[in-house]
């Protein structure tokens, strides 16, 4: 029997393997390549890179081609970059197909080669005659793909307890905000390539500042009182910024892992800004952590069992996680596994933990408007599931169609139908309306009662506000400029008329780059909404800001520290839950 040597492999430098998720390299990749079948450049981009910056772990593999340790580190940073949003770090296969060694050495390197190349029907890309990858690089991921994937590090409570870190003391904290913001009207932005938060007031557009965080905030959530605001970084670092001071600042902060998009805090009543829950891609798991400080309290793993087949699999990410209004849980989204966890944190020492069988692959989602009903995308499964929070089950998995893509999804009232929640998508134009009324409107009730054209896929965020008549729809992915950089808007009491195109980006006027226009953000009182023109990291970027009412501009944010905005959080609507 051949020895199986095993050793560390180099360290990963973050910025070196993040190249391939930048919003120019996407621009580019929008400029240069439409050949794909099936997977739009901008999908593609999206679909994005881990951010490893640790050491993995390297296996030479029986049965698999030689390999040098300097191609070894070649092959993992490429495959990091370009590969594992699609296959999974370990190879199991997510929205790609699993590359596990048993499959790839039988396909043996010649096939593998021609397949890396030539890119398949099946939505695998051309990484050869686009020109992204040389002969080289693609003979020795040929050969790489045939070894056991390098497997990055666990993060464990030693590692978390190691970062963590309280930077002013809960008791050093001020008791009442100490400047003349009114923080219900701040947005948190995320400046995703610089790796810092912009505090903008929402009342006279000012940068009140920026903020260094983890590695591209993934998201920002107000807690409960919106004193704090919590952000994650792709490198799973969680700061958590005191909006009382003045100005505001990281308080404490924790990596929780190495990879990670979501943070949520405590919001049922009693426990009020009391818990924290952070979910990882990368080790696979959540930590649940005390609200004002982020101590680590307890780390839970989500390996296990897929909902359908019922095979093991090493690394279900943790996708969206909300704070239920209606028990003190915390409902965590699995993506590989499809499963809905409903994590009751009121005895961290004796974790109660219920698992919700949903579908594959769990992304993101949103509340109803009664907050009542979490309704999810299992964004292959083209379905969206709804839990009810307060019976803690999932009451239907609605069909809806390629990629449904709903941020937090969208609530109005529909002239026919009653409340209904909407979703656009990623993989087609449609925006799909599901009833949400199980009482008054029975018959609509998760259903889908609508479907509208929107202006093309390559969707990723609706919005409205209760206060509005205004559905919006970003296109933010498309690969035509006059649909990825303007917006379209329906009117709600007249939705069969079609919509209206703002040009934002336009608006914005920014020069050039690819300016794609991303995720409509109200603010408190619903009478503006905030678009990001997100630019690429040396081009200029942009917020616009446009009167709900009218639809006409307001206010371009410009400034050259707003370096690549994409999400942006108003603390008064994430802290309620008001979209
Ligand atoms: Fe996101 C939400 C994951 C790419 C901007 N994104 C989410 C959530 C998840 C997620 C799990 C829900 C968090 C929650 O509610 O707790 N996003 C991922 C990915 O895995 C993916 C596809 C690739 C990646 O490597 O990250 C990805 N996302 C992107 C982008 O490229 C976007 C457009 C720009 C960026 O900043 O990275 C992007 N994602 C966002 C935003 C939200 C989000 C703005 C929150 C929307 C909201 O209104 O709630």
């Amino acid at each position: 029997m051949m020895k199986t040597a095993k050793h560390w492999g180099k360290l990963l430098p973050m910025a070196a393997v993040f190249t391939g998720l930048t919003l120019s390299a996407a621009g580019s990749l929008a400029q240069d390549k439409t050949d794909h079948p099936n997977v739009t450049p901008g999908e593609l981009a999206y679909k994005g890179a881990p951010v490893m910056e640790e050491k993995v772990k390297r296996v030479i593999t029986p049965g698999a081609p030689d390999m040098t340790q300097a191609e070894f580190d070649v092959a993992t940073k490429l495959y990091f970059e370009r590969c594992a949003g699609c296959h999974g770090v370990l190879r199991k296969g997510a929205t790609g197909k699993p590359l596990t060694p048993d499959i790839t050495q039988e396909r043996g390197t010649e096939f593998l080669k021609a397949l890396i190349n030539f890119g398949s029907p099946a939505g695998m890309p051309n990484w050869g005659t686009s020109g992204e990858f040389t002969d080289e690089q693609i003979d020795i991921m040929a050969r790489f793909l045939q070894h056991e994937p390098p497997e990055p590090p666990e993060w464990g409570m030693a590692e978390m307890k190691e970062t963590w870190k309280v930077l002013v003391p809960v008791e050093d904290r001020p008791s009442k905000k100490q400047h003349k913001y009114d923080i219900d009207n701040i947005f948190a932005v995320t400046l995703r390539d610089s790796g810092e938060v912009a505090l903008i007031d929402g009342d006279s557009k000012e940068i009140i500042n920026i903020i260094k965080t983890g590695y591209a905030v993934h998201i920002s959530r107000a807690s409960h009182s919106g004193r704090y605001v919590y952000t994650i970084g792709r490198d799973a670092k969680v700061d958590m910024i005191d909006l009382y001071m003045n100005p505001p600042q990281v308080v404490a902060t924790i990596k929780i892992g190495l990879e990670a998009r979501s943070v949520e805090t405590s919001k049922y009543k009693g426990y009020e800004d009391q818990i924290a829950i952070a979910g990882a891609y990368w080790p696979p798991q959540y930590v649940l952590m005390d609200g004002p400080t982020l101590e680590p309290k307890k780390i839970v793993s989500t390996r296990g069992m897929t909902v359908d087949t019922q095979e093991y699999h090493p690394e279900p990410r943790v996708a969206a996680i909300v704070a239920s209004h209606e028990h003190p849980d915390f409902i965590v989204n699995v993506k590989e596994t499809g499963k809905i966890l409903l994590v009751d944190y009121s005895n961290l020492d004796a974790l109660d933990v219920t698992t919700l069988d949903a579908a594959r692959y769990l992304h993101d989602g949103g509340w109803d408007s009664t907050k009542r009903y979490f309704l999810t995308a299992a964004n292959q499964s083209n379905k969206i599931a709804v839990v009810d929070s307060k019976d803690r089950k999932v009451v239907a998995l609605v069909d809806a169609t390629k990629i449904p893509h709903p941020g937090r999804g969208a609530n109005i009232d529909d002239p026919e139908y009653g409340p209904v929640w909407v979703t656009s998508a990623l993989g087609n134009e449609n925006m799909t309306f599901i009833g949400t009324d199980p009482k008054r409107h029975k018959q609509h009730a998760w259903q889908v009662v609508r479907t509208l054209k929107a202006q093309g896929g390559g969707s990723l965020f609706v919005k409205t506000h209760p206060k509005s008549k205004n559905l919006w729809v970003d296109n933010t992915l498309h690969p035509q400029a006059s649909v990825s950089q303007s917006i379209a808007v329906y009117d709600v009491d007249n939705l069969d008329a079609g919509y209206e195109v703002l040009p934002i980006a336009e608006w914005a006027d920014v020069g050039e780059g690819p300016a794609r226009v991303v995720q409509p953000e109200y603010n408190k009182a619903g009478d503006e909404v905030w678009f990001s023109v997100w630019n690429g990291k040396d081009q200029t970027s942009a917020i616009v800001v446009v009167d709900d009412k009218t639809r006409k501009l307001k206010k371009v944010i410009k400034d050259e520290r707003l370096i690549t905005p994409t999400g942006k959080f108003n603390v008064y609507n994430t802290r309620k839950d008001i979209y």
